[in-house]
């Protein structure tokens, strides 16, 4: 059974997310990088394709630990392009044809660079992604030198909206939503007494744990240690020992699903009985496989970045049926967002008459009201999805339940 619940968590109303509510920079001219991004020489805006073939880029880990999630967010943008390509669209009084360029950035912050100035060169139209806040917040500095915009469906880092670029978009819940949530959840629902805190020390790992723990100690709870790894490790004995000796009966991972299964089968293998509590990283189907036995029923909770309600439900539940029925595989977590991301690009150029991101970009940012499968979609002054959800879940005999979703 679903329970929706509302907290009385609103973005402005924490000191924490104060930044949250400014105004969008605008940069001082529009080429303009801030003196910590990679430097770009300014490049023209591009022109529309020829052959009136519209580019989009998608960019993902489809290769390293977290390729499941990778290819998922890639099959979504690939079935919003068929489903486009499909209804023969005119812009600009031209029938049109979507083309998906779909980039590999295995989750490392260098090679998104570099997959992110391929698409430039390329004179992508707009870009979809990257998945993790790593590789897509030094890239968007590259597709904002360029005027090229870009919709991360997963990115969950507050900084990638913040740094004033016109270009940048996101269609999910930030980090502050989803540790300040989780925090609360572990002290006053899950009664944590003595909480550990574990992260990856990537942009989105050491992120959102930095934002749980702030929200333990706010809600009254006790961290009682924060351990750290690495995106790529795969040995957690040290530091579970460590959590271990401290008695912990909650652990927060900040990280993603292809280290949190290892951790979560170590932790059982060490006798150590303490819930699991992750963000939108660990909030896979693919994770009680890689968690293998050490996974019981209500053990671990995530909460995904995103959230339907009401009559919005069957419109997602047929979207996961319709995914699985082409792909053969469940929805990991993301892909809907990339399909609504595709989407919602189009819609915009649609609306502008034009592939053109000088002309198209404006109503992209003034998108208020579209209808996607993960809901209505509006951006803010940023570039951030208005009115964000999250979704809590656990998981029972292998599989996701959704406990609450959260705005
Ligand atoms: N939001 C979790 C996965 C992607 C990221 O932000 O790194």
């Amino acid at each position: 059974m679903q329970i929706n619940f509302r907290t009385s968590l609103t973005l402005c109303a924490a000191a924490a997310l104060m930044v949250a509510c400014g105004k969008k920079e605008e940069p001082a001219a529009p080429a303009a990088a801030p003196a910590a991004a990679p430097a770009a020489a300014p490049a023209p805006a591009p022109a529309p394709a020829a052959g009136n073939v519209i580019k989009i880029g998608h960019v993902g880990p489809t290769s390293g630990a977290i390729a499941h999630l990778g290819k998922d967010n890639e099959n979504g943008a690939k079935m919003a392009i068929e489903e486009q390509n499909a209804k023969g669209l005119t812009i600009g009084g031209q029938k049109v044809t979507f083309e998906l360029l779909p980039e590999d950035d295995a989750g490392d912050p260098k090679q998104g660079t570099a997959a992110a100035q391929k698409l430039v060169d390329a004179k992508v139209n707009g870009v979809v992604g990257h998945l993790n806040s790593g590789t897509t917040i030094p890239a968007s500095a590259l597709y904002s030198a360029a005027n090229i915009p870009q919709i991360s469906p997963s990115a969950t880092n507050p900084k990638y909206t913040r740094q004033g670029f016109k270009t940048a978009f996101r269609l999910v819940a930030d980090d502050v939503h989803l540790g300040s949530t989780l925090g609360k959840y572990a002290v006053e629902t899950l009664k944590g007494k003595s909480i550990g805190v574990i992260d990856d020390r990537t942009a989105y790992g050491q992120g959102v744990a930095e934002e749980f723990e702030k929200a333990v100690k706010a809600a009254g709870g006790t961290v009682v240690g924060h351990e750290f790894t690495t995106d790529k490790a795969t040995d957690f004995n040290a530091i579970l020992t460590t959590l271990k000796g401290k008695k912990v009966d909650v652990v927060f991972f900040g990280g993603m699903d292809a280290v949190a299964g290892p951790m979560i089968k170590q932790m059982a293998q060490l006798g150590i009985k303490a819930k699991f509590v992750g963000g939108d990283g660990i909030c896979s189907s693919e994770l009680p496989k890689l968690a293998g036995d050490g996974m019981k029923d209500d053990m671990v909770y995530c909460a995904e970045a995103g959230g339907v309600e009401g009559d919005q439900i069957p419109v997602m539940e047929k979207f996961r049926a319709d995914f699985k029925t082409k792909f053969g595989a469940d929805v990991q977590v993301y892909a809907p967002y990339t399909y609504d991301a595709v989407n919602v690009m189009v819609a915009a150029m649609v609306k502008a008459d034009s592939a053109d991101p000088a002309k198209y970009l404006p109503v992209l940012a003034a998108t208020d009201g579209y209808k996607g499968v993960t809901g209505t979609i509006a951006f803010d002054e940023k570039g951030d999805i208005k009115n964000g959800a999250l979704t809590l879940k656990t998981y029972k005999g292998g599989k996701q339940e959704v406990l609450a979703v959260i705005r």
